[in-house]
């Protein structure tokens, strides 16, 4: 018997600490090696010269074929995202599994496991979003489940339907400071979008450029600001999602100057995407509608700020996709009579990576350790799959992304391995691509080829996180 099921030869490995020229030794579906000759006794070697080994990616925030009101259909369902996800270099996604009102956690999740079994190219894990957090659920289902590894839940300060009153709010914290589940929360101010919207609506304002109107930063900072209060009166530790903008990146700082445990996300569009794209002709707006919405050039610069001075501990697409010229999706009959009804969210798990790669590593903004940090090995530690996940050592599953960082790229439609029928990055040119995909010792893509099965992928029951804590302080 070979010593090795496969050797990763003659690449540089990237951790989020450090980076080496070094074979990868892979045995049983873990990193069993790291030496800068391990020969080549392995029953396959994989050349990866000029190439870089990084932690396969890990998209800690995805949506798949999530309930999205009547008659919307999202693009995707487990097997097209995950094959998706595979192809933009992730190893493992995190989407989740909606709470709708009235219904019980366990009977959410029984229906979400159902969707994604055997349909999953890479590993998978559960957030839940809670979004009718009754004393039975507070008081039973969620501390159940979250002894069972679903250690981590979202909820909404916006959308009628599904946001928490500020009761609510300290009710699901008060449970995951007890469960030491963490929280996302989604920061924007329903009742000032509704008033906004509906004065839009009035004045016949119903283009989807009008979605970006509806949402102003003051809106997300708002509520960022009250999440952050909010979680300090019940001491727990929250994680702000996808952050948009420097108002709300200031309250983040302003509240970890207090020593308070916040934690927070950005995601691609809000680096190079702005409110101008959702300007387009007819409908075509609509391809950029999602929440928060991109905003301005002053607004990308400052997460790009937050990025490199470590305001941000997290990179995930929030991949959300919906098709764009189909009924069931962004061109919806009741979408085109207002935006208040396209359905928001914008495909992005195949391209979140290669987007910071380039504007970030290869532009010089971040290096290749925190792009890592960014893209994997922080979301690993912050929802409590770590060392299994995220990084590159002995015993860790061999997870990894091989990249060609030389190899440039024009993002297109044509590229895209999902469910969606278009991409808002198209035309975006980047230098630096994955080619193949590793998930625990097998390739699923494979120099740019689908080798991988639609049951490769596992179900990951999670750790509580170190990150989720209550710092002790009331
Ligand atoms: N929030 C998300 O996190 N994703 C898509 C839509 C939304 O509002
Ligand atoms: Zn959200
Ligand atoms: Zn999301």
């Amino acid at each position: 018997m070979a010593a090795f099921d496969l050797i990763i030869k003659g690449g540089t490995v990237a951790t989020a600490a450090d980076t080496f020229n070094s074979d990868v030794g892979i045995r049983d579906g873990r990193i069993a090696a790291l030496a800068q000759d391990l020969g080549s006794d392995a029953a396959e070697i994989i050349n990866a010269n000029g190439k870089l080994i990084l932690p396969g990616g890990i998209d800690s925030h995805v949506h798949i074929a999530q309930p999205s009101g009547p008659g919307i259909v999202m693009a995707d369902d487990f097997a097209s995202a995950t094959r998706s996800a595979a192809f933009g270099g992730n190893t493992t996604v995190m989407p989740f599994c909606l709470q709708e009102k009235g219904q019980g956690l366990r009977q959410a999740l029984k229906h979400y496991h159902a969707l994604a079994e055997g349909q999953c190219y890479v590993d998978v894990s559960f957030h839940m979003i809670i979004s009718d957090p009754t004393s039975t659920v507070l008081g039973q289902e969620l501390p159940a489940l979250v002894d069972d590894g679903y250690t981590s839940f979202k909820v909404f300060m916006t959308y009628e339907g599904l946001a928490l009153a500020d009761k609510e709010m300290l009710e699901v914290f008060a449970c995951a400071r007890e469960t030491g589940a963490m929280v996302l929360v989604h920061a924007e101010n329903c009742d000032a979008i509704r008033f906004l919207t509906e004065q839009l609506e009035a004045a016949g304002r119903t283009a989807p450029k009008y979605h970006a109107t509806s949402r102003p930063i003051a809106v997300e900072r708002e509520a960022t600001h009250r999440a952050i209060s909010l979680a300090e009166l019940v001491d727990v530790p929250i994680t702000i999602v996808h952050v948009s903008n420097g108002e709300a990146i200031d309250q983040i700082r302003w509240a970890r100057g207090r020593g308070l445990k916040v934690y927070a996300e950005t995601c691609p569009q809000y680096l190079v995407l702005t409110e101008k794209d959702l300007d387009g002709l007819n409908m075509e707006g609509a391809k950029y509608v999602c929440s928060p919405p991109p905003r301005d050039e002053e607004s990308q610069d400052a997460c790009w700020a937050g990025l490199e001075t470590g305001v941000f501990d997290i990179f995930s697409s929030d991949h959300c996709p919906f098709r764009y010229d189909d009924p069931a999706g962004k061109l919806t009959d009741k979408g085109r009579t207002s935006f208040r009804w396209v359905p928001n969210g914008i495909p992005g798990v195949e391209t979140r990576l290669q987007v910071l790669f380039s504007e970030g590593v290869a532009k010089g903004r971040i290096d290749i350790n925190k792009f890592v940090a960014l893209t994997s090995t922080n979301h690993a530690k912050m929802y409590g799959l770590y060392p299994r996940k995220g990084t590159i050592a002995i015993g860790s599953d061999a997870d990894i992304a091989i990249w060609d960082p030389e190899h440039e790229e024009t993002i297109s439609q044509g590229l895209m391995h999902g469910g969606a029928d278009y991409t808002p990055y198209e035309g975006l040119k980047v230098k630096g691509w994955p080619v193949t995909t590793i998930v625990r010792g097998k390739a699923v893509v494979r120099d740019g080829e689908l080798v991988g099965e639609a049951d490769a992928g596992e179900y990951l029951p999670r750790e509580r996180s170190p990150y989720a804590a209550t710092q002790g302080r009331s």
